[in-house]
C-alpha cells in the first residue's frame, strides 16, 4: 500500500492510495502528517484506516503515470546516514586518498565504529519530488546521485514508511576535506524523494528492498547499478535511535539510509540528464538534472 502526493485540476495538494493492483483511490488528506494523525485518533493502524475508507469508493479513472505527483510528504527535515555500505567506504575512500589508498581512514573507522554518521541533508524548501529538477552545484566538477532508501519517521524515531531519495553529492568538495560535507550535500535542490510512501505495515522484509539506479544523457543510457537493502551494515532502528537521541525531531522527518551504488569514478552529472531510482514496492524517483543560475552573483549585481 503506497501513500501519494498529488495536484488536482484546482492546483490543490491531495492525497492518494495506490493499491496493489495500481489502483488509484482518492484519500480526504492534503498532508501524510494529518493522516497519520487521524490513524492515530482513532486507533486505527494506517493500514486499516486506508481499508475503510477505500472500501467502498472506486478508484480514480486517471491512472497513476498520469498524476502531477508531488513529494510524498513535505518533510521538514531530510537527515541521512553515511558510510553505512562496503561500496560507501570504497568510494569515499577513494575521492579522500585520490585512489591511492593507505593508513584507514576516518570512513573506515565510522563503517565500524558503535556512533554511525547522521548528517543534517536538507529541509522542506531545499528538498524535491517526482520529475522536479535537481540541481549541480556550479562549484563541483564531480557530481553524483546518491540512491538511497528513506525511512519516514514520526518525532520518537518510529517508521512510518519506505521511501525512495536521493542524496545529491559532489565527491570532489567531500574529497578535499571533510569538513566541507555540509557544502559538498546541501545545496539548492540537492535532495529529492517519492514519488510514494510504503506503508511500514505492509512490509514484510524491511531488508529486502532493491534498489536500481539508471541515469540517462541523451535519451541513452550511460549509467546503471543495483544495490540491495539487505547488505546495510546497520539496522534501521539502530540508525533512527542515533537520529532522536537528545534531539528535537519532527513528525515525518525521512532518514536516508545511505548509499551502496556509486558510479564509476570517472562519471559526473551533466545538466540534461536524467536520474531514475527505483526501489520496486516503493516506486520509481524520476529527476532531471539542472545546472542552476549562481543565485548569489545574481543577487549581488542587483
Ligand atoms: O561520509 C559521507 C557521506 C556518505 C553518504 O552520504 C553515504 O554513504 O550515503
Ligand atoms: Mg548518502
Amino acid at each position: 500500500m503506497r501513500i501519494v502526493r498529488f495536484l488536482t485540476d484546482h492546483r490543490t495538494a491531495q492525497l492518494a492510495v495506490v493499491s496493489d493492483q495500481d489502483l488509484v483511490y482518492q484519500l480526504p488528506f492534503t498532508d501524510f502528517l494529518d493522516f497519520i494523525k487521524h490513524s492515530r485518533q482513532k486507533q486505527e493502524t494506517p493500514k486499516a484506516l486506508v481499508q475503510n475508507i477505500i472500501q467502498d469508493s472506486l478508484p480514480l479513472e486517471t491512472k497513476l503515470s498520469e498524476l502531477d505527483l508531488l513529494a510524498p510528504i513535505e518533510a521538514k527535515e531530510v537527515w541521512a546516514a553515511g558510510v553505512t555500505y562496503e561500496q560507501s567506504k570504497q568510494g569515499r575512500n577513494y575521492e579522500a586518498t585520490g585512489g591511492k589508498g593507505g593508513a584507514p581512514t576516518f570512513y573506515d573507522k565510522v563503517y565500524d565504529a558503535e556512533r554511525p554518521e547522521i548528517f543534517f541533508k536538507s529541509t522542506k524548501e531545499r528538498t524535491i519530488g517526482p520529475e522536479d529538477s535537481v540541481y549541480l552545484r556550479s562549484d563541483s566538477n564531480w557530481q553524483i546521485p546518491e540512491p538511497e532508501l528513506g525511512l519516514v519517521l514520526d518525532d520518537e524515531g518510529e517508521i512510518l514508511g519506505f521511501t525512495v531519495g536521493n542524496d545529491m553529492s559532489c565527491r570532489d568538495i567531500e574529497g578535499e576535506n571533510p569538513l566541507y560535507l555540509p557544502q559538498a550535500k546541501v545545496w539548492r535542490h540537492s535532495c529529492s524523494i517519492g514519488p510514494a510512501i510504503r506503508l511500514a505495515e505492509t512490509v514484510e522484509d524491511p531488508y529486502g528492498f532493491q534498489i536500481i539506479c539508471r541515469i540517462y544523457r541523451d535519451q541513452v543510457k550511460v549509467f546503471e547499478d543495483t544495490a540491495d537493502t539487505s547488505r546495510l551494515k546497520r539496522t534501521y532502528e539502530e540508525l533512527s535511535t542515533y537520529l532522536v537521541r537528545d534531539n528535537t525531531v519532527f513528525n515525518g522527518t525521512v532518514l536516508l539510509t545511505g548509499t551502496s551504488i556509486v558510479p564509476p569514478n570517472d562519471f559526473t552529472l551533466q545538466d540534461g540528464d536524467q536520474i531514475e531510482i527505483d526501489i520496486p514496492g516503493i516506486g520509481c524517483l524520476i529527476n532531471p538534472v539542472k545546472m542552476q543560475a549562481n543565485q548569489l552573483s545574481k543577487t549581488m549585481k542587483q
